[in-house]
C-alpha cells in the first residue's frame, strides 16, 4: 500500500461513493477519509473513515487535514448544471468558495496533490460541436460551465504561482448505478436504465436526437486515477483536460436498450434541461489526454448498456 493520506470531499455523491471505494482498494480503506454534508453512504460502511464536514467551513476543513494527516484532496462538492441554473448565486459561491478554500489550504500545508474535476459544460454554443478540441472558443451559457471554467484558470494559477500539483479532468456525463445522480442534465441516462428496468417506459426531459458526450462510471474513475498517478512531468495541462469515450442520443440509447427489454417505450416532454444541452458539444476530441498520460476508454454504448442492466438485476436482487 501507498503512504498517503486521502481526504474525499462529496464522498456521497454519484462519483463520490465509486471514488472513494476504488482509492481505498488502492492505498487502503483507513487512509482514505470519506466526507460530506450529507450523511454517509450505505455503499461506504464499514469499508473506511467518514467525517462530516462542510467545505465551505474552510477553518474546519484546515483543522481536519491536520487532524488527519491529508497529504492528498479530492474535491467532489459542487452544485450541477441543472440545480445550479435554479440557484445561479448559490451554485456560483459553493462551486468556486469550495475550490478556493481547498486550494489554499493545499499551498499552505504543501499537499502533494489536489484533485478538482471540471466538465464539457465548460464549452458553449460558439464551441465546435463535433469532436471539441482542448483549446477552442469557450465561452459557457450556464453558471455552471462558468464556474468549471473560472475554477480551470484558478487551478491553473495556483500551479504556476504557488506551486499546488493540482490536477483536472473534463469529464462527460457520466453514467452509473451504484449512487444516484446530483441534478445534472445529462441524468436522463441513468434514470432511463432504472425506468427500463422498473416499468418498462420512460419519458425523457431531453428531445430524441440531443447527442452529448457522455463515459460509464468504471472508466472516468481510471481516467481519474490514471492521470492522478502519472508523474507531474507528464501532466501538461493544468486547466484541465478533455477524456471521452461515447456520444448518443436518447433515442439510440433506447433502441440500444430495447436490444435487452424489447418491449421498452420512450417518450419526449423536453424541459429547461433542452436548452442546456443544446449548448454543450456532441463529441469531444482528448487527444492530448491520450498523449499526455496515455487515456484510453473501454466502454462504448453497447457495451455500458448491457453492464448497466445486468448490475441492476442483480442490485434488485
Ligand atoms: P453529486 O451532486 O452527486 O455529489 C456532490 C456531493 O457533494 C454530494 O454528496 C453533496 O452532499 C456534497 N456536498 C455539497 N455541498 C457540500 C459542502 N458544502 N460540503 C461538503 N460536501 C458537500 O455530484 P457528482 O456527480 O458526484 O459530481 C462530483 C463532481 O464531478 C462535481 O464537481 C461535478 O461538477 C463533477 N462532474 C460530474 C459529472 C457527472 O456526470 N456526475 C460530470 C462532469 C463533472
Ligand atoms: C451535468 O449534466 O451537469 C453533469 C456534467 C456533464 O457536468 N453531468
Amino acid at each position: 500500500m501507498k503512504k498517503e493520506k486521502i481526504l474525499v470531499i462529496g464522498a456521497s455523491g454519484q462519483i463520490g461513493v465509486e471514488l472513494t471505494l476504488a482509492l481505498r482498494k488502492v492505498y487502503g480503506g483507513s487512509q482514505v477519509i470519506a466526507s460530506d454534508l450529507r450523511e454517509e453512504n450505505e455503499l461506504l460502511k464499514g469499508t473506511g473513515p467518514y467525517v462530516s464536514l462542510d467545505v465551505m467551513n474552510k477553518e474546519m476543513l484546515h483543522v481536519q487535514i491536520l487532524r488527519q494527516n491529508i497529504t492528498q484532496v479530492y474535491l467532489l462538492a459542487a452544485m450541477l448544471s441543472a440545480t445550479a441554473e435554479k440557484n445561479p448565486h448559490l451554485a456560483w459561491h459553493l462551486n468556486m468558495q469550495s475550490l478556493l478554500n481547498v486550494l489554499d489550504i493545499a499551498k499552505e500545508e504543501k499537499l502533494k496533490k489536489v484533485y478538482w474535476p471540471s466538465s464539457i459544460a465548460v464549452f458553449g454554443p460558439t464551441s465546435p460541436k463535433v469532436n471539441c478540441p482542448q483549446q477552442t472558443i469557450i465561452e459557457p451559457t450556464t453558471v455552471y460551465g462558468i464556474s468549471k471554467y473560472t475554477g480551470e484558470f484558478w487551478c491553473n494559477y495556483y500551479f504556476q504561482r504557488y506551486g499546488v500539483d493540482v490536477r483536472s479532468l473534463r469529464y462527460p456525463g457520466l453514467v452509473s448505478y451504484k449512487s444516484s445522480p446530483g441534478g445534472g442534465t445529462t441524468d436522463y441516462a441513468i434514470e432511463i436504465f432504472h425506468a427500463a428496468k422498473e416499468k418498462k417506459s420512460y419519458s425523457c426531459f431531453l428531445n430524441a436526437d440531443t447527442r452529448l458526450p457522455m463515459m460509464y462510471m468504471e472508466d472516468a474513475i481510471r481516467a481519474t486515477i490514471e492521470m492522478m498517478e502519472s508523474p507531474a512531468d507528464k501532466i501538461r495541462v493544468r486547466t484541465s483536460y478533455n477524456i471521452a469515450a461515447m456520444s448518443f442520443t436518447p433515442a439510440e440509447m433506447a433502441t440500444e436498450i430495447q436490444t435487452h427489454i424489447p418491449d421498452f417505450t420512450i417518450s419526449y416532454a423536453p424541459d429547461y434541461r433542452q436548452s442546456i444541452a443544446e449548448s454543450w458539444p456532441q463529441s469531444i476530441d482528448d487527444a492530448i489526454a491520450q498523449d499526455d498520460w496515455g487515456w484510453k476508454p473501454a466502454f462504448n454504448l453497447a457495451s455500458m448498456t448491457k453492464d448497466m442492466l445486468m448490475n441492476l438485476s442483480s442490485s434488485q436482487g
